[in-house]
């Protein structure tokens, strides 16, 4: 790695933060369709009805202004010290219709001014290529990922944005939580189901197809520049068993392969041998060719990134697992050793250390935490100021806990802190879900001045990075 600073700093998406959805060439994203509110987990559960439906008001539409703030945004990260970045490229901003012959120049030279400014401030971006951003036009003619011919325009896509920021990108991830495609199909393969067919088969399908694509996607970007460090990226977080019968503990097992099975392939290079049994009990059979095989053995990833908001407990007992309910797209009873935060995720800050241990002892490679944070409903007080000392409180068990792994052996790259700046919640879809160091005055009915406040939180995250660098010029590093 070329990196030896730990890379401390935070992270957003193209579709959560940019907004600007029609300027600039820019096309639709999947993204754009789903409103905020209670109808969004109905849109995002059936894209068909979405994509007929016309729900009024869209939170991406204009998401926090990042598309005309990012100077100022910008400018603001780099008061906090902070040292990488990372960003999503939209693709639809490229290429409008996911496949158009030719790239869109606008939106490329948007990004040119981005990396431009975070250059300005030596600040490293770290890319992800796909986050919860594939073009609708893909949706609309293909059903999403279920097509093979998406896996083509994404590597065209890739090539093109591979050329033109080859000098300034040195982390790419290449499709953001890729297990979301069992949990969340819509968000994460644009995917669209026909009536009464088999959806695991249709999700294992598209799950294959952005195996490939990443894959591919390696191979163009290893071509361009050899010192390209490509990342997979998890939803992680382990998954407990909720006593200590075998049934359970077994149970818990299989939850976590569910997740590792596409890290397993991304980080190993195969499909790993309980796959098979998985997709003889699912019933599912899938297009892999030798060429696809031979393709995922040579483009295994330099590194394996993920986002760790809490650990998740499950049960063999059917009827106990009634009462589990869904945090971030995964179900999970309540567990008693631990508090939630206001959206019911719980807090586990130990998890992020077994989490990553786990995921160490599994694979090898370095980790990169690329998202971490707690949603939080913050309070402008009449002074002006947020007083977040639960989520100073919250990062800093976490950091805590992630020294202690990298105490236990554990390689990483960096710390990523969620929605830095607050965005939309992607689940959600609410403003009010924040996350950020800065404030942004936007609310859940897309009303405020967009104005941008530092929280307590800000001075708190530039202390530990700031900290963080006199150990390192002391070691004279
Ligand atoms: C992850 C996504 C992010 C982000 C985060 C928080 O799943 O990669 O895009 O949104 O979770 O989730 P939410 O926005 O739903 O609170």
């Amino acid at each position: 790695m070329k990196q030896n600073k730990f890379l401390w700093g935070g992270a957003i998406a193209a579709n959560q933060c940019e907004g600007a959805w029609k300027e600039g060439g820019k096309g639709a994203s999947v993204i754009d369709i789903f409103p905020a509110g209670k109808q969004r987990f109905r849109a995002m559960s059936d894209l068909r009805e979405a994509m007929n439906t016309d729900y009024g008001y869209y939170p991406s539409h204009e998401g926090i202004d990042f598309y005309h703030r990012y100077k100022e945004d910008i400018a603001l990260f780099a008061e906090l010290g902070f040292r990488a970045l990372r960003i999503s490229i939209s693709w639809p901003r490229i290429f409008p219709n996911g496949e158009d012959e030719y790239p869109n120049e606008e939106g490329l030279r948007f990004y040119d001014r981005i990396f431009a400014e975070l250059k300005r401030y030596g600040i490293e971006p770290v890319v992800t290529i796909n986050h919860f951003d594939t073009p609708l036009a893909l949706v609309k003619k293909y059903g999403g990922w279920r097509d093979r011919r998406v896996v083509e325009a994404y590597e065209r896509y890739c090539r093109v944005i591979f050329e033109r920021y080859k000098d300034y990108v040195t982390y790419w991830i290449t499709i953001n939580e890729i297990n979301m495609v069992l949990h969340i199909p819509s968000m994460g393969a644009g995917l669209v189901f026909e009536e009464g067919e088999k959806e695991a088969s249709v999700k294992y399908q598209a799950a294959h197809y952005q195996l490939v694509a990443s894959a591919g996607a390696i191979k163009i970007g290893r071509e361009i520049n050899p010192d390209f460090q490509f990342g997979c990226m998890l939803a992680a977080g382990e998954v407990y068993p909720n006593t200590c019968n075998p049934n359970d503990v077994l149970e818990s097992q299989r939850k976590n392969r569910d997740n590792y099975f596409f890290i397993d392939v991304q980080a190993r290079g195969y499909y790993p041998s309980y796959s098979r049994r998985i997709f003889e009990e699912l019933g599912v059979s899938i297009d892999i060719t030798k060429e696809d095989r031979k393709l995922l053995a040579e483009n295994t990833v330099d590194y394996i990134s993920f986002s760790y908001y809490s650990s998740r407990l499950t049960s063999a007992d059917q009827d106990l697992m009634k009462e589990a309910t869904a945090g971030n797209a995964f179900a999970s009873l309540p567990n008693p050793y631990l508090q939630k935060s206001a959206w019911g995720w719980a807090i586990d800050p130990v998890g992020l250390r077994i989490t990553m241990n786990a995921l160490y002892d599994r694979y090898q490679k370095p980790l990169f935490i690329v998202e971490n944070g707690l949603g939080a409903a913050d309070q402008v007080l009449d002074d002006g100021t947020i007083a977040d000392d639960y989520r100073i409180e919250y990062l800093k068990a976490h950091i805590e806990q992630m020294k202690e792994a990298m105490k236990d052996g554990v390689e990483l790259i960096g710390y990523l802190v969620w929605g830095c700046i607050d965005l939309v919640s992607a689940s959600t879809g609410e403003m009010s879900k924040r996350y950020g160091f800065i404030y942004v005055d936007r609310q859940d009915d897309g009303t405020g001045t967009m104005k941008r406040i530092k929280k307590k939180s800000f001075e708190w995250y530039k202390d530990v990075i700031a900290q963080d660098l006199e150990m390192l010029d002391e070691r004279g590093i």
